[in-house]
């Protein structure tokens, strides 16, 4: 390949969010779709995963033990002339907060949905998200080697409860565990599923027609009349394709097929390929930024400690918006003052990584960072009013005391819970009056406790005790109020945030307003602005 211009390299990126309900299959999808860019056997995993059973993108200790994603991961690969960025997203509502900031990186959705289970809670909630943002979404029905709702169903289900048009792309063929495979309904080819793991037999039809008699032959007469019935129901009766409508993410294709076994996955990748969007222009207070005119440009959305073990090291995650990035360039940071220097950047294959020469808008890579990045900060080597907005926090939900069990593992608790709070999955309070050997942790969910709790042990080797306290809202307190002025209810415990902020814990909301009612000049805010 010659040298590409800057416009020709963001045109060939697809940067994209893999979404669904826990267990949908979105860390297995990732897998296959980067066995087609040969990205993990480029990354010499294959031989890893095999003994060790595990995903790729799923690479931290707990997620191997248990099989569920923890926090989002990024992965890039070529196909066929693209560079496609994949972020798998963790499921499980508890690390929903990681989930929607990375959304913010991505520029289309793939909504995976279990065809035995139909559009569960949890997609409910993110699609919501994506929709929000205007993001085109892609769907893909998995887990079709099984029995799965009736496909007609789930068509109405995504419509109904989700509040999109839909237009399937392809149709299945046997959805009461005796799947023989998919009808592609662009192109009128059938791929036959033969188990096992290929799913890459197509079979065209002559007539360019779904009655043709050669599908009657492979499919027998049962599936093939009702196969040519209900396509001609969707002919009829479905939602015309409409390019456009994809794009500004009101209508979405409907892809059949099981990640597991391999099948659908390429047509899938292709068709995505041909109708996702590149990266385009991105929105910064009251810039709107180009992305191949706009010199380089980018935010962080994720921060990640301890992602190589034997290098302890952190890493700030960047989604490039605009322009090209080149290793060891300067930018400007933070107040917009001074540039720093971008030495190292890294790209992703799970927890390999390679040192890149340089990433265009649209790729996500990762910088070394001594602690001076943070989530939501703007870089930008053009201008150093460009900033882009905020990425939105999560009120915790959930409190719980934490102590380290062996006291002489004091520094190693601070460092680690200084650590893992900057990543942003926890929030971090003293409670006023009492040492630091016990702390006061928050996060949006409970699971984030037992990840926590998980990792300072692995990472820092510093086992701790967490107990879960009844409270349920924080509130700071504006305007420099000094709580021991203020009349309290029993329940409400006093504390200050890392940056020595006075911060209310209750338990419910009757506390809350108890509170502002016996003391009348008080504020409280529910963020920290
Ligand atoms: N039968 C069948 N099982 C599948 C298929 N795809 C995935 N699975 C299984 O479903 C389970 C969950 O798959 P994952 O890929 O880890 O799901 P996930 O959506 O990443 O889950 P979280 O990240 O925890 O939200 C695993 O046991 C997979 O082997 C499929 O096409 N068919
Ligand atoms: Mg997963």
């Amino acid at each position: 390949m010659g040298e590409l211009t800057i416009k020709e390299e963001v045109t060939r990126r697809r940067t994209f969010a893999i979404i669904s309900h826990p267990d949908a299959g979105k860390t297995t999808m990732t897998e296959k779709l980067l066995l087609y860019g040969g990205a993990i056997r480029l990354a010499g995993s294959v031989k890893a995963r095999k003994t060790a059973k595990h995903a790729v993108s799923d690479w931290m200790d707990i997620e191997k033990q248990r099989g569920i994603s923890v926090t989002s991961s990024v992965l890039q690969f070529e196909y066929d002339g693209y560079c496609i960025n994949i972020l798998d997203t963790p499921g499980h509502q508890d690390f929903s907060e990681d989930t929607y900031r990375t959304l913010m990186a991505a520029d289309a959705a793939v909504m995976l949905i279990d065809g035995a289970k139909g559009v569960e809670a949890q997609t409910i909630k993110l699609f919501h998200v994506c929709k929000m943002r205007g993001i085109p979404i892609f769907t893909f029905i998995n887990k079709m080697d099984r029995a799965a709702k009736n496909p007609f169903d789930l068509m109405k289900e995504i419509e109904d409860v989700l509040g999109i048009s839909s237009y399937p792309m392809n149709w299945p063929i046997g959805t009461d565990g005796d799947f023989k495979g998919v009808y592609d309904r662009k192109s009128c080819k059938v791929e036959l599923f033969e188990g096992g793991n290929h799913g890459m037999s197509f079979v065209e039809s002559k007539t360019g027609d779904a009655a043709d008699p050669e599908f009657a032959e492979l499919l027998g007469k049962y599936y093939h009349d009702r196969l040519l019935e209900e396509i001609e129901l969707l002919d009829m009766a479905g939602e015309e394709f409409d390019l456009n409508k994809v794009l500004a993410g009101s209508l979405t294709p409907v892809f059949f097929g099981s990640a597991m076994t391999n099948f659908g996955v390429l047509p899938f990748l292709r068709y995505f390929i041909s109708m996702a969007p590149c990266p385009g222009e991105r929105i910064a207070g009251n810039d709107i930024i180009d992305p191949v005119e706009t010199p380089f440009s980018g935010f962080i959305f994720k921060i990640q400690a301890n992602m190589n073990p034997t290098h302890r090291d952190r890493l700030a995650f960047m989604r490039i918006c605009s322009g090209k990035f080149e290793k060891g360039m300067e930018a400007y940071h933070g107040d917009g003052e001074h540039k720093v220097k971008l030495s190292q950047p890294t790209q992703f294959m799970a927890q390999e990584r390679t040192i890149i020469e340089e990433a265009y808008a649209g790729d996500i890579i990762g910088l070394f960072d001594q602690g001076v990045f943070h989530i939501g900060d703007t870089i930008a080597s053009g201008s150093p009013k460009l900033k882009y907005d905020d990425i939105p926090t999560f009120p915790s939900e959930h409190f719980a005391r934490i102590t380290f069990a062996d006291s002489m593992k004091r520094k190693q608790f601070q460092k680690g819970i200084e650590q893992l709070a900057q990543e942003g999955a926890i929030q971090v309070f003293r409670q006023v009056d009492i040492g630091v050997e016990t702390l006061i942790i928050g996060a949006v969910g409970v699971l984030q406790f037992e990840v926590l709790e998980h990792r300072l042990k692995g990472e820092y080797g510093c086992p701790v005790k967490i107990s879960i306290l009844p409270h349920h809202h924080a509130r700071w307190i504006a305007g420099g109020t000094d709580p021991r002025s203020l009349t309290l209810t029993s329940s409400t415990l006093v504390t200050t945030d890392m940056e020595d902020n006075f911060v209310l814990l209750f338990e419910n909301e009757w506390g809350i307003d108890w509170t502002l009612d016996k003391n009348k000049n008080l504020k409280l805010e529910d963020i920290k602005k």
